[in-house]
């Protein structure tokens, strides 16, 4: 199981000490009916888009989107600014919307909603049109236009998805806040974006309770030098929220009043569609840029690849439209797909821990995305939840966001996915607008915890800390070395930055940030981010092995893992837990040293273990580990804590040193 890393401190290369062997072949069922059926067809697209890339492009584009008027160009590169389908006009908006109306699928059904207390609502692509239109109308009412920035801060209803459709239709750029983000992190947008007009609810429903949105807003508002209008959807009820005369107005009253037949726009395939913030590692969050025709048309494709897409299919995400998932894999992937999709608006564990399950059974979900911190949770609050259910309307499974631990990774295929359903673990970024490698559910057989290869168009590469190629069976830095259609176009308004973090490493490359290593297969296995990476004496580690090997212990639930200083060794490692039943005494956490220390060998153990009742996350889920590191350290806390789900877990955390 181990291998003897050497020292390479000095290479830049990361040790792998975690071998998976499982490998779970697809299910004869999706290799007859899948959109890539064969393996033969993934090389032939894979080798077109690799060597006659402006071919493959303009076949797609001109299959899978509309267009007012053609472009010229595929593609013009001059690294590191990308130009897709030039001087073409096409409306993301009109491809999720009207393209559908237009071709007689009106009636098809776009969004089935369910809110946290129960209500529920569906729209079909025409009722969709019209509100969308309507909300169209009442932002130019409001003096919002094309270049625009809308701020969007609202629950996961409807009126979300139509907000954000509604700036694609005219040419407005949004910016979506998660709601439950601070006033200060929502002026901080506003202004770095200079937002003209800001939309959200009243309130919003958590766990049962009402969270008052718009005071949040108003305390942002008092900071935000450039917003002009606000715009407020009544989600929760009650007559206390707060209105500002002459800038705040009510959705029933300039959304819902509207006649809504405005048309989408012609706009130019590189007109921004929206920003989308990311926290950096350190200091404030990045505005990352994606514009319209390339973006939409990777959100498409990669949908319906992965996703294997059919008509009848009930597809949910469930991740928010705060996040890139959300606007890729909510709204433009789908919704140009013509899916129809299952939104819910509340938690996972309300009004108990079989929410999701319920959703399945009843809506007859087909597709599910979600996310590893969900499945983790899942898992500890205890299979009867899921028992309850039957979830035998489920074909296939997806997962994003952080690593799937291999025990995770087996308990969603079996627990969840009945063992017939396959995983799709999906790797990509804010930045890549779209998926960039993950199994094809009918060609590719699953390794777990690998997001096995890229899709065709991505062109990965290892790399060592100068910038060359190194021998991929070891990890190093994950760049991609040819532009894709999704790529971002920028930092909202801060190009050196853009040029720094992401193309200086290898000189017109794309710098992921994280590690990957690829096997003898061709097969990636994502180690984590490179700011992760911990130095044991000279031997470079990945958080995930690690942590993988702790959560592979059956009283385990979560593992983060991270160094801290250590005089002898340079670093040592330093766990943080979350167990099910167990006593957590000294003696466990020998035997969790030992469980380690078997399954990857002495170097990997780590050095103090620490048991906690939850991790620092961010509010996609992702494990923070550069809190973590502060607290093992014993350090202040630095940087930016925004993201940052429940503060109460670091606090906790700090107590317990
Ligand atoms: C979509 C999304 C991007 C970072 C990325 C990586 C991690 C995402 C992953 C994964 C391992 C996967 N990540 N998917 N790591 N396996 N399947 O998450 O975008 O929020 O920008 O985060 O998330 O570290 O670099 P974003």
């Amino acid at each position: 199981m181990t291998s003897q890393p050497a020292d390479n401190s000095q290479s830049g290369s990361i040790d792998h000490v975690l071998s998976e062997d499982r490998v779970f072949p697809p299910p004869a069922e999706f290799t007859q009916n899948a959109v890539i059926s064969s393996v033969q067809q993934y090389d032939e697209m894979a080798a077109a888009a690799r060597d006659t890339p402006d071919e493959f492009w303009r076949q797609e584009a001109l299959e899978h989107l509309h267009w007012f008027e053609p472009f010229s160009d595929v593609c013009q590169w001059d690294a590191p600014d990308a130009k897709w389908f030039v001087g073409g006009k096409t409306n993301a908006c009109y491809n999720c919307v009207d393209a559908h109306v237009e071709a007689g699928r009106g009636d098809k059904t776009a969004i089935i909603w369910e809110g946290e207390p129960g209500d529920a609502r569906t729209l079909t692509y025409r009722e969709l049109q019209r509100e969308v239109a309507k909300c169209a109308e009442a932002y130019e009412q409001l003096g919002v236009g094309e270049g625009d920035v809308v701020s969007i801060y609202m629950p996961m209803t409807p009126e979300l998805a139509i907000a954000m459709l509604a700036c694609a239709r005219i040419g407005a750029i949004h910016s979506v806040i998660f709601a439950g983000f601070s006033a200060e992190s929502i002026a901080d947008r506003n202004n770095d974006a200079s937002a003209k007009l800001v939309i959200t609810s009243d309130g919003l429903y958590r766990r049962g309770k009402v969270l008052p949105l718009k005071e949040t807003v108003d305390e942002a508002l008092a900071k935000s030098t450039t917003v002009e209008k606000c715009l407020v959807l009544r989600r929760t009820g009650g007559d206390e929220t707060p209105m500002t005369e002459g800038r705040d107005v009510w959705w029933h009253d300039v959304v819902d009043t509207q006649p809504g037949e405005l048309a989408a726009k012609p706009l130019d395939s590189e007109t921004p569609l929206f920003i989308l913030y990311t926290s950096g590692s350190t200091g404030k969050p990045k505005g990352i840029l994606h514009t319209t025709a390339g973006y939409n048309l990777w959100a498409r494709r990669t949908f319906e690849w992965v996703f294997d897409y059919r008509d009848d299919d009930i597809y949910w995400c469930t991740a928010d439209c705060g996040w890139i998932t959300g606007h890729s894999y909510i709204v433009y992937g789908p919704m140009t797909a013509g899916a129809t999709c299952l939104m819910y608006e509340g938690a996972p564990n309300h009004p108990a821990e079989d929410r999701f399950w319920d959703l399945v059974e009843r809506h007859k979900v087909t597709v599910l995305y979600t996310a590893p911190t969900a499945v983790r949770a899942f898992i500890k609050w205890g299979d009867e939840h899921v028992d309850k259910h039957d979830l035998s309307s489920l074909r296939l499974l997806g997962s994003v966001g952080e690593g799937i631990n291999p025990e995770a990774w087996m308990w969603y295929h079996n627990k969840i996915g009945g063992g017939r359903c396959p995983i799709v673990d999906t790797w990509w970024q804010t930045e890549t607008g779209g998926i960039m490698m993950s199994p094809l559910p009918g060609i590719t057989p699953t390794k777990p915890s690998s997001c096995t290869k890229p899709l065709p168009g991505v062109m990965p590469k290892i790399v060592d800390e100068l910038g060359n190629e190194v021998d991929s069976e070891h990890g190093g830095k994950l760049c991609i070395s040819k532009p894709w259609p999704g790529m971002l176009r920028g930092i909202w308004g801060d190009r050196e930055r853009f040029i720094e973090q992401y193309f200086s490493d290898v000189p017109g490359q794309y710098l992921t940030g994280d590690n990957a290593r690829c096997d003898r297969d061709g097969y990636y296995w994502i180690m984590g981010r490179i700011d992760d990476v911990i130095n044991v004496s000279g031997h470079r580690l990945s958080t995930i092995e690690v942590e993988s090997a702790l959560v592979s212990h059956p009283h385990v639930c979560e593992a983060a893992v991270v160094g801290r200083p250590d005089d002898l060794k340079g670093q040592a490692i330093a766990a943080f837990v979350t167990t099910t039943g167990r006593d957590t005494d000294d003696e466990f956490l020998k035997e969790l040293k030992q469980h380690v220390r078997k399954q990857i060998g002495a170097l990997a153990q780590p050095d103090d273990i620490r048991i906690t009742s939850g991790l620092p996350k961010t509010r996609s889920g992702k494990i923070m580990r550069r809190l973590l590191r502060d607290v093992a350290a014993g350090r202040e806390l630095v940087g930016d804590t925004s993201t940052l789900e429940d503060l109460a877990s670091i606090a906790q955390l700090q107590d317990s040193e």
